[in-house]
Formats: C-alpha cells, structure tokens, sequence
C-alpha cells in the first residue's frame, strides 16, 4: 500500500482536514512537531492579519494510540480560529432572517463578483456556475497547504527513523537574491530555522528583503521569490525509470506545481543545464573511500544532477528549487470586469498578504517530504516499522556489495 492522503476545508471554514491511509503500524507520531511545522508555515515577515488571528495546532481523532500509529487511516483537524467571525458569511445551513439581516450590514457579506487577475476566481465561477466568487475562492486558498504541512510533518517523522531529513531556506524574494556559499547542510538547517522572517541563511539579504516587502505593501503591490528543498540520506534506487509516471523527479515536479502560487521547478542545475555542455553537466562518478559497512562504493565528484538521475536517486542529496509567483489580491488592485454588470472595475480587495514566499518554502519542503515517503513505502513498504526497517536494511546491505 502507498501513502495517501485527501484533504478538505474551506479557508473561513470551520476546520481542515486531513485523512492519511498507508502509514505503517508502529510508527511513532510527535504532535509536537506536527505544530511546530505549523508554526514554521505561519512564520515570515510580509504576512497579513490573518496569521494574527490564528494559531495552528493539530487534533488527530484516529490512527494513533499511546504515541504510535496503528497502521489505519489518521485524521488530522485543524481548527479555523477566525471561523467565529465567519459563522454568517461561510453558514452551512441556508441562512435565517436574522443572518441574512447581519450580513446585509457586512461590508464583507455581499456576493464578491470583481475576480483577480492571476486568481482562479474567474475560470473558476464558469467551471462550477457559480455567481459568487466566494464559493471558489474559499477552497483554492491557500490556507489548505495547513493539512499538506501537517502530512508531510508525518512523511517527515518516517522519514527520519531511517536517516533522511528534509530542509528548505529561501534564495530569492523579488530581485533580492540570498548567497549561500559553502554552507554545510546542517548550517544551512539551523540559520534558516533562526530567521523567523524569511527562513534565509544569508544575513546580508534580510535587510534588502525587509525593504523589498515594506515598499510592496505601501504600494499595493505584493512579491513572489524562490526556496530551495534539499533531501539527505536518501538510499539510491527511490522512484524508478520504467514507466513515465514512476520517474520521482516527474512526481515531485508534478506535487510542486500543484502548489498553490507554485510556476516554477528546478532539479539540481535545472535550467541552467541547458546552456552548458555535457562534460559541464554530468556528475563523475569515482570511488568511495568507505567510512561504515553501508556505504556504497562509488561517489560524486559533483551533484549537478541534484540527486536524480534517469528519475530514480543516486544516493546524492536532493536539490530542488521552486519558484513561487507574487500573490494575486493587490491593495492596489489591477482592473477587472464585474461579473454582474459586465463593467470595468478594479479587481476585489481584501485583506491579505504581501508575501508568501517564507510560508512557500516550509510548504514545499513538507511537500517534498510526502512524495519521498510515498516512493520510500513503495520500495520497502510493509505493515509494520519492523517489516520495513528490515527490508530497508537489507536493500542497504545488497547495495553495500555492489
Ligand atoms: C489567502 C488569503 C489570506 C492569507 C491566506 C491565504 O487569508 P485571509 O483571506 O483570511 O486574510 O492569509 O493564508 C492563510 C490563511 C494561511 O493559513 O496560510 C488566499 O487568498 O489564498
């Protein structure tokens, strides 16, 4: 069985949900860290007033007991906090005389009818007929990467039994660009863990960056920007190369573009391969100076590659780069046409934020981590911990020989 999971909620909804089939029996589950993921993806300087608002923590109601999963489906619930104040406009049940009344005295209870440019607002009303933008923009918000970080936290906490961590830090935001030199990984981990702003190892940037979303904000505008996922020890072997829709780098690429704001994916040297000449690109392979019994007998001069070759791992870190487009809901909003009278206006405002980039990163990072999972069940997946940890071994010790 391989890792799934399906998730619901609407942004002013109640609550989110995620249920997650194909966790083994044995594991152990860290609520903790769950929200301490939460936490991550609510940080960052740019946010709007929402994060104010709410304080992300999980519930699980099933699959767990005493700290350990027990191998049936887990549910995860995350509370909405601003759900009080959105008990008339997101009313599950047709709405009474009083409410009606209420909401006619709501600036932000009428029908929203002047769609955003750049949001799935106008293709979405003609996709489900609906005449209120509110019915789709609920549930395309990004306020649902909340149960995909709570996920991949458990992704993470499987993954980590068998020595693999997944980290993310920021590159880019706008023009700003972050420099990363020759930081060790676990440098890179614990600067990017420091900055609550911006999640960037490069302390000479975060100043520039603060500037780049202050004069966003006051002029209405907003930023988009870059982070990059790196995975370690990673076993060679994770996806595969027979069939198109098994190749990891066509899955990760594929669950990050699916991404809310998400244009853009590199692998290793991405674009940049493509103006070089192969003797430039290609990661020479040489052999290893063994350290424990486990190790492999080849290593890298290089990981051009990031990690995948022919769409399966080759046992070096992956590397990937995503590339995250400025958020559509402008204060100073670009023009649009009103779907009710067909008049040029300017596109809806509400409150939001100037930048998601910093959320973008620990999103994606979780992200990642969930499609490891899935491609590390398929290879040694059991019932149990105890079936996978020996299959796990095994495959480590077949490959030590090679
Ligand atoms: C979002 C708009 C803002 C963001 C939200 C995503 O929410 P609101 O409309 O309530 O101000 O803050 O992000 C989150 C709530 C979150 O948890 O990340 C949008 O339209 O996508």
């Amino acid at each position: 069985m391989t890792l799934t999971y399906q998730t619901s909620g609407e942004s002013h909804g109640p609550c989110l949900t995620a249920i997650v089939g194909g966790l083994p029996a044995g594991m152990g589950v860290s609520i903790d860290e769950i929200n301490a993921s939460l936490a991550r993806r609510q940080q960052g300087f740019g946010r709007g007033g929402r994060m104010k608002i709410e304080r992300d923590t999980v519930e699980i109601t099933s699959g767990v007991r005493f700290g350990k999963t027990l191998g049936s489906p887990v549910t995860l619930v995350v509370a909405n906090d601003d759900w009080k104040n959105w008990t008339d406009r997101m009313s599950v049940t047709p709405l009474t005389p009083a409410q009606r009344k209420r909401l006619s005295d709501d600036p932000l209870g009428a029908p929203v009818t002047q769609p955003r440019p750049g949001h799935v607002d106008l293709a979405a009303i003609m996709k489900w007929d609906q005449t209120d933008i509110r019915n789709v923009l609920e549930r395309a918000s990004a306020r649902a990467t909340t149960t995909q970080v709570a996920v991949g936290s458990l992704a993470k906490q499987l993954l980590r039994v068998f020595g693999i961590e997944v980290i993310s830090h920021m590159l880019q935001l706008g023009k700003v660009r972050a420099t990363v030199g020759d930081l060790s990984l676990t440098q890179i981990q614990r600067r990017a863990l420091d900055d609550e702003d911006f999640h960037c190892v490069d302390e000479s940037a975060r100043d520039k960056m603060l500037r780049a979303v202050r004069r966003a904000r006051r002029e209405g505008d907003t930023l988009g920007g870059v982070n990059e996922i790196i995975a370690v020890g990673l076993p060679p072997g994770l996806g595969s190369c027979m069939d198109w829709d098994e190749r990891l780098d066509g899955r990760l690429a594929g669950a990050l573009m699916a991404v809310q704001a998400m244009k853009g994916v590199e692998i290793g040297m991405g674009f940049a391969a493509a103006e070089r000449l192969g003797s430039e690109v290609h990661d020479e392979i040489v052999p290893r100076r063994r350290r424990n019994p486990l190790d492999i007998a080849y290593a890298r001069t290089r990981n051009n590659a990031g990690g995948l070759e022919g769409g399966i791992t080759n046992g070096e870190p992956l590397v990937i780069r995503v590339a995250q487009k400025p958020i559509s809901t402008l204060m100073r909003p670009l023009r649009s046409v009103d779907i009710r009278t067909k008049r040029s206006v300017d596109a809806v405002r509400e409150r939001s934020d100037t930048t998601a980039v910093p959320a973008g990163g620990v999103i994606c990072e979780h992200v990642v981590a969930i499609v490891i999972a899935q491609a590390f069940l398929e290879k040694f997946g059991g019932d149990s911990m105890t079936e996978i940890r020996r299959n796990h071994r095994g495959y480590l010790r077949q490959i030590a020989k090679m």
